[in-house]
């Protein structure tokens, strides 16, 4: 295994403390499965150090019989499942929204994303064997190690997503175990919701009646229409992000890059939460005209992403190169930032633009 500043060095590194950073787009579509060297880390406090040989999980609250695994215990007392899915961060592409005007947040690029086979046990097993109540109106709330502004980590998820066959407490991403930037030893995967709803270095889950009032989930990752600002956002009245929405970015060619005339690869990726990518189209004039791409998806993986080519023909001159998907449920995105900025550069999914020149 590689060193931590070694896998630092090849990703474009937002901050060190709290550790943010993201792959090039180019390097993020070289792989359908994306190398965990290469997946973007998202964190909130200081990477915690946690020994596999003394680390527990408690699983409490309303269930019939409260648990304390051994990471030995989970591994052996629930069957390993593995689950092809896309993790993504709300905040990916928010450099494009705040190129509108300014919002809080790391500047992502379109890299705030990736795609791996994640290893563990169903967390409806878990709960299954504690016995779980069937209320629907319960929820799932994680706690984890690391420390966020004097509190622990944690979120919650709705019973029926935690129930749900594709969540996972996941130990191995890719066959390998969880590198410590990813959840060593053990993070929770909910395929299709937000990052945010996926924590790492899990050590306790708890059924309740309400949601988790960790500020993490009572507070952050709300969306808001454009006019709430900062001081007069409502979180009780923000929309909590959960299922992710349709997306797509062009990977290659890189913003800027000096192209030859003629026929010329676009790739990239399209992703829409539990609904399938239906069609992606690419334009090479800013979206007046466009092509449609061919789609590439593993099969079996409702929640991973479509990877997507197309060829586009560029006489010289300078072009803008956009793309826009289309899911089952035949919507598509918005042409513009402007149309669901807002202040926290949550979800951003307008069509994804690339200048280009050509010679
Ligand atoms: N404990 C913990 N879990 C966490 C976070 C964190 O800061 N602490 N960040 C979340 C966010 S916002 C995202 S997008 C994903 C990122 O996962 P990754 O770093 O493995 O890509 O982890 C989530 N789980
Ligand atoms: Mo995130």
């Amino acid at each position: 295994m590689s060193s931590l500043s070694e896998r630092k060095a090849r990703l474009i590194v937002h901050g060190d403390q709290p550790y943010n950073a993201e792959p090039p787009l180019g390097r993020l579509r070289d792989a359908y499965r994306t190398p965990a060297r290469d997946f973007y880390v998202r964190s909130h406090g200081d990477l915690p150090k946690i020994d596999p040989d003394t680390w527990r999980l408690i699983v409490d609250g309303a269930v019939g019989t409260a648990l304390d695994l051994t990471l030995h215990g989970l591994r052996t007392r629930f069957p390993a499942v593995t689950v092809t899915a896309t993790m993504q961060c709300a905040g990916n592409r928010r450099a494009d929204m705040r190129a509108v005007a300014p919002v809080s947040g790391d500047p992502w690029d379109g890299g705030a994303i990736g795609t791996a086979d994640w290893t563990g046990v169903r967390l409806g097993d878990v709960l299954r064997g504690a016995g779980i109540g069937t209320d629907a109106g319960l929820h799932v709330a994680f706690e984890s190690h690391d420390t966020v502004e004097g509190h622990p980590y944690g979120v919650s998820i709705p019973l029926a997503k935690a129930m749900a066959p594709e969540t996972l407490l996941a130990y191995a991403m890719n066959g390998e175990a969880l590198l410590p930037e990813h959840g060593f030893p053990v993070r929770v995967v909910v395929p299709g919701f937000a990052g945010v709803r996926s924590p790492k270095w899990l050590r306790r889950i708890t059924v309740q009646a309400h949601p988790s009032d960790n500020p993490i989930q009572a507070g952050d990752y709300k969306l808001y229409p454009a006019d709430v600002t900062a001081e007069t956002a409502d979180p009780t009245r923000g929309h909590t992000i959960e299922a992710m929405p349709l997306n797509a970015a062009i990977c290659e060619p890189a913003r800027g890059a000096a192209l030859r005339a003629g026929p010329n690869a676009v790739r990239g990726y399209a992703v829409a939460g539990d609904r399938a990518v239906i069609r992606v189209d690419v334009s090479g004039d800013g979206g007046r005209r466009w092509a449609q791409a061919a789609l590439e998806h593993a099969p079996e993986a409702p929640f991973a992403w479509t990877f997507w080519t197309a060829e586009l023909d560029l006489p010289p001159g300078e072009h803008e190169i956009a793309v826009r998907a289309w899911d089952s449920a035949g919507q598509t995105q918005p042409a513009r930032p402007d149309d669901t900025w807002n202040h926290k550069g949550y979800l951003c999914t307008c069509w994804h633009r690339v200048r280009v020149t050509v010679a």
